[in-house]
């Protein structure tokens, strides 16, 4: 292997070389899974978008085909951006997507259908002459019109979809409803929209059911469901969702006042994600994200190592009990890559203990943790001027090797022996005027010796009961990408970091407690991940 390889993944979706962003259009027909996404056929930067296309039974292990929609029509000309893929009655795909007609990034909505229903792979995609199906009326920002969602149907026999976009700083989903899916008509007003958000590119509105682990199709109603919408922030670069209801009389989605409807809200993941979508898996009624991870290095070194993105491990989607927020986990296929196993339990970690896990491949791995204490008394006090802060800065003021009463405790993942180089992903506990706050982070500060990197201190609030003093971590770490869910998927977190001496068989995987209070390690169950065949 190439040295400048080292930090290829094992087991996350990317191709064989050049660059990727959003995924576009998943879903599931006649047993296979297909998951397009934002590709440049020439070089480890952005440009010469089209649409990338790789199939799988499984999710995990992918076939490349051809790309499935390219730049070649007036309507298309400048770009094919990103889109969802809508499964009409009948059983018959139609993918929407973004053309760009243009110098001026012009956005309109065009589609696509496959050439051969009978090809089981779909690779051909004809994209018919009445395109584009939609453009921007008078007073719509052209050039923020973008990234169709799946459609759902009403109860009135109409097709929906959302079109992200802003008007001035207010982010805006604009609802487009069709009889046949050719004639498009916007509705009077958007499904939603908020101020000072910024243009919203990759809307997502799905719902899911209020009790139970069942996804739903995307066009299910009714009082036993809620609604999720979710925004790509395009002046920040990362997520957030709400949850709320949707009129559909009045085709109006109203978030619940539980979590905020701006960029302080919540995320699926408070790391390196961006431009998700999500698609229902009849197969195995299941709702399932995918996100984008970019990297974290330089323009510089993506072209050096000829790649550049990779999509995160499908998860699954499910309501918190709590109704509150969103869990998810990754896709359970992803056990079947587990080799060589190692468990740990029982084990006391006093302050300043740091156990190696070893016996498996710790570059390479999936490690689930359980962790409990005896009581919450010994939490360090939250400092009353953090509570404007975000996760993210408390995370930065405190890392994992400030000494905390309750935490900083978790896993040093991709570590030197030394810990010249590692990635912690830890959680810390606080009191705050009676209540507790656990902050889990995911922290690159010390990832990599080399200069010139993101290194950021993601962190996210974990909104978790502790009356049972026990919170657990699962990580997949994967070279350089550490995927991180705590407390059952509550929170998740993921790095790319670029260790130059934690590689290969030189990484190492430890449990640590910076703590006063000494911890349990209840149980800690490691994997060595076998190379999935990806594309
Ligand atoms: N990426 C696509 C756009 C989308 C953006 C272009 C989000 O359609 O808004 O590659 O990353």
């Amino acid at each position: 292997i190439k040295v400048e390889q080292v930090h290829r993944t094992g087991y996350h979706f990317q191709p064989k070389k050049h660059w990727i962003n959003d995924p576009n259009g998943p879903m599931y027909y006649n047993g296979v899974y297909h998951l397009f996404y934002q590709y440049n056929p020439k070089g480890a930067v952005w440009g010469n978008i089209v649409w990338a296309h790789s199939v799988s039974t499984d999710l995990i292990n992918w076939t490349p085909l051809e790309p499935a929609i390219f730049p070649s029509k007036p309507f298309d000309k400048y770009g094919c951006w990103s889109g969802s893929a809508t499964v009409l009655p009948g059983n018959k795909p139609v993918i929407l997507y973004t053309g760009i007609v243009d110098k001026n990034n012009t956005q309109v909505q065009n589609y696509a259908v496959p050439a051969n229903l009978s090809d089981p792979y779909l690779r051909k995609w004809v994209k018919p002459d009445n395109n584009p199906l939609i453009v921007s009326e008078a007073g719509v920002n052209k050039t923020a019109f973008r990234d169709p969602t799946t459609a759902w149907l009403g109860r009135d026999g109409e097709w929906r979809i959302l079109i992200g976009g802003r008007w001035k700083d207010t982010g805006i989903a604009f609802l487009y409803k069709s009889r046949d899916f050719m004639k498009w008509k916007k509705a009077a007003n958007p499904i939603h929209q908020s101020a000072g958000t910024g243009n919203w590119e990759c809307p997502d509105f799905y719902p899911v059911a209020k009790s139970g682990t069942n996804g739903l199709e995307t066009s299910v109603l009714g009082q036993n469901v809620k609604h999720v919408l979710k925004v790509s922030l395009d002046a920040t670069r990362f997520e957030y969702y709400t949850l709320g209801k949707y009129y559909p009389a009045e085709d109006r989605y109203v978030p619940d006042n539980t979590s905020p409807d701006n960029w302080k809200g919540l995320r699926y993941d408070y790391g390196n994600f961006y431009a998700s979508k999500s698609f229902f898996d009849p197969s195995k009624n299941r709702r399932v994200l995918w996100g984008w991870a970019n990297e974290s290095d330089t323009a510089k070194d993506d072209i050096k190592k000829g790649w550049a993105g990779i999509q995160l491990i499908p998860r699954t989607i499910t309501l918190d009990p709590n109704g509150k927020q969103l869990l998810q986990w990754p896709a359970k296929e992803l056990d079947t890559l587990r080799g060589a196993h190692v468990r740990l339990s029982n084990q006391l970690l006093k302050k300043g203990d740091l156990v190696g896990v070893t016996g498996i491949t710790p570059a390479q791995a999936d490690v689930e943790v359980t962790f409990s204490f005896r009581s919450l008394d010994l939490a360090e006090s939250f400092d009353p001027k953090w509570r404007k802060l975000d996760a993210q800065d408390v995370c930065s003021k405190r890392g994992s090797f400030v000494q905390g009463g309750l935490g900083p405790f978790g896993l040093a993942t991709l570590a030197t022996e030394d810990l010249q180089e590692y990635t912690p992903v830890f959680f810390r506990i606080f009191k705050d005027a009676g209540k507790h706050v656990v902050l889990m982070c995911s922290d690159a500060t010390r990832s990599s010796l080399k200069k010139e990197l993101y290194r950021p201190s993601f962190s996210g609030f974990v909104d978790v009961d502790l009356t049972d003093k026990k919170l657990s971590l699962r990580s997949l770490i994967d070279h350089s990408v550490v995927e991180s869910f705590g407390a059952g998927g509550k929170t998740c977190i993921s790095s790319r970091v670029y260790p130059t001496k934690a590689v290969f068989n030189k990484a190492h995987l430890y449990a640590f407690n910076n703590g006063t209070e000494a911890i349990t390690v209840e149980t800690l169950d490691a994997w060595s991940m076998k190379t999935a065949k990806v594309n």
